[in-house]
C-alpha cells in the first residue's frame, strides 16, 4: 500500500536539573557551592533518506521521544547532553503541525532539519553563588521539552508529471523510456499509485512520474482523484498525454480540454506550469487525425509530439524537448516554513506554562516545571524560599494569584506542597 500521508507525536527532551551541592575536601571545613549545570535535552531531527520512498514505516511506529538531558553532578559537573532523536523520511515530506495545518518543514533537500529543540538545562547551585549568598541550597529544574503532533505528508519530487486519461499509455511511456517498470495493461485504473522512473537522455538524467490515471471530477475526488493531483503541483514540467488513437471512441481534444480543466478546478496554479502535450498510440492511427489535433493544441501555445510506446516513434525527439525545457525551468516556488522559529517560541512559553486555580479556601497551581521546583527545593534553608518567591513572581504567577483573590496568608498548593502566599 502506497502510505503518503500520516500522523505521528514527537517530543523533544527535557533539560537535566541542576545540582545542589557543596564541595568536599580533606580538613577544608566547610566547601563552597559545586552543583553543576543539567545537560540539554534531545532535539528532534528530520533526515531526508534517499533509500526511502514510502512513509508506510509510520504505520506501525507513530510516537518518537528524545531523551532527556542528564542532571548536574558535583565537583561542576555538568550533566550530558541527550542524544538528538533522528527520523528519516523520504525525499519530498512535508511537516506540518497536526493541528494548525502550517507547515513546519519540507525535507526536499539532502541534509538535516531540527524541528524541535530539547529544553535547556536547569544551573547548578554553585551558579547562584554571590559575595552575599555564598551557599545556595537551591539550582533550577531543566526546561520541558515539547510535545506535538505532527502530520507527515509525501509528495513527490520530480522533474516530469505524466498526466492524462486513465489507459492512454502513460505506464507505458515511462517503461520505454526509464528502468521503471510499472504493470500496464488495456484497462482504466490500471496504476494505482505512483512511480518514479529515471530517464537518461543523451549526457543527462531527469526523473519522470508516472501518475494515476485523471477522470472528470477528479478535483473533487472522483476515480484516484485529490490523492494524485497534489503529486502534480511539485514536478517542474507536465506531459499531457492525450491517446490519438481514437479505438476507445475518445476525442483528443475533448480530453485534453476536460483534464486542463480538472487541473485548473483542483490548483489554478497547476495551469501555469510548463506542459507539453504528447498524442500516444500513433502506430494506431493515421497521419491526417494526429493532424488536426496537433494543430488544436499548438494554436494553444503547448508543443505536442506524436509518439508511439510501441514503435518507439518520435520518442527520441520528446526527450530531447523535455530536456531542453528542463534546462530553463526553475523548481516550484519554495514553500514557506517559518513555522520552526515559532515551535522555538512555543516551546519556552509551553516550558515555563502553569495554571491557577481556586478550589474552596486553597489556590492550586497545577505546572509541569514549577512541580518540578518544588520537589528540588529545601524549604527549611530561607535563601531557598526566597529564590522560590522570586520565581513565582518573575513568571506572573503571583500576580494570577493576587487577581483570584490571594492575598497574604492564603493557602497555596503545588503538586504535593503547600505554602503560605505572601504579598
Ligand atoms: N498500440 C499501442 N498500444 C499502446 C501504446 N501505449 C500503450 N498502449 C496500450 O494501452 C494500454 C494502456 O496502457 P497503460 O500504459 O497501462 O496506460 P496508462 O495510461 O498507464 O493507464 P492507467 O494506469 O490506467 O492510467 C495497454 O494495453 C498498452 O499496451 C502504444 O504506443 N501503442
Ligand atoms: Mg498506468
Amino acid at each position: 500500500m502506497f502510505v503518503d500521508l500520516v500522523k505521528i507525536t514527537v517530543k523533544s527532551g527535557d533539560g537535566g536539573n541542576g545540582a545542589v551541592s557543596f564541595h568536599k575536601e580533606k580538613y577544608i571545613a566547610r566547601g563552597g557551592p559545586d552543583g553543576g549545570d543539567g545537560g540539554k535535552g534531545g532535539d528532534v531531527v528530520f533526515q531526508m533518506d534517499d533509500h526511502l520512498s514510502t512513509l508506510s514505516s509510520f504505520r506501525y511506529k507513530k510516537k518518537f521521544v528524545a531523551k532527556n538531558g542528564q542532571s548536574g553532578g558535583k565537583n561542576n559537573t555538568t550533566g550530558r547532553n541527550a542524544d538528538n532523536i533522528v527520523i528519516r523520511v523520504p525525499k519530498g515530506t512535508l511537516v506540518s503541525d497536526y493541528k494548525t495545518g502550517k507547515i513546519l518543514a519540507d525535507i526536499s533537500k539532502a541534509g538535516s532539519v531540527t524541528l524541535l529543540k530539547g529544553g535547556k538545562g536547569g544551573f547548578g547551585n554553585a551558579h547562584f553563588a554571590t559575595s552575599v549568598r555564598q551557599a545556595p541550597r537551591f539550582a533550577k529544574p531543566g526546561e520541558c521539552g515539547l510535545e506535538l503532533e505532527l502530520q507527515l505528508e509525501l509528495k513527490l519530487l520530480a522533474d516530469v508529471g505524466l498526466v492524462g486519461f486513465p489507459n492512454v499509455g502513460k505506464s507505458t511511456l515511462i517503461s520505454v523510456v526509464s528502468e521503471a517498470r510499472p504493470k500496464i495493461a488495456n484497462y482504466h485504473f490500471t496504476t494505482l499509485s505512483p512511480i518514479l522512473g529515471v530517464v537518461r537522455h543523451k549526457d543527462t538524467s531527469f526523473v519522470m512520474a508516472d501518475i494515476p490515471g485523471l477522470i472528470e471530477g477528479a478535483h473533487n475526488g472522483a476515480g484516484l482523484g485529490i490523492d494524485f493531483l497534489k503529486h502534480i503541483e511539485r514536478c517542474k514540467i507536465l506531459l499531457h498525454v492525450v491517446d490519438v488513437s481514437c479505438v476507445e471512441g475518445r476525442d483528443p481534444a475533448a480530453d485534453f480540454k476536460a483534464i486542463n480543466m480538472e487541473l485548473q478546478k483542483f490548483d489554478e496554479k497547476l495551469l501555469h506550469k510548463p506542459m507539453i502535450v504528447v498524442g500516444s498510440k500513433c502506430d494506431l492511427t493515421s497521419c491526417e487525425d494526429v493532424d488536426s489535433f496537433k494543430n488544436y493544441v499548438e494554436s494553444r501555445g503547448y508543443a505536442f509530439y506524436p509518439i508511439s510506446s510501441a514503435t518507439k516513434k518520435g520518442l527520441f525527439e520528446l526527450l530531447d524537448a523535455l530536456v531542453e525545457r528542463l534546462g530553463r525551468t526553475d523548481l516550484p516556488e519554495g514553500r514557506d516554513y517559518s513555522g520552526i522559529e515559532d515551535l522555538e517560541k512555543l516551546r519556552k512559553i509551553k516550558g515555563r506554562e502553569f495554571h491557577v486555580f481556586k478550589s474552596g479556601k486553597v489556590y492550586e497551581i497545577r505546572s509541569a516545571w514549577l512541580n518540578k521546583l518544588v520537589s528540588m527545593l529545601d524549604f527549611s534553608d530561607s535563601e531557598s524560599l526566597l529564590y522560590f518567591r522570586n520565581i513565582l513572581e518573575k513568571y506572573g504567577v503571583n500576580s494570577e494569584l493576587k487577581d483570584l483573590g490571594a492575598t497574604s496568608g492564603s493557602t497555596v498548593k503545588i503538586g504535593e506542597f503547600f505554602f503560605e502566599f505572601t504579598e
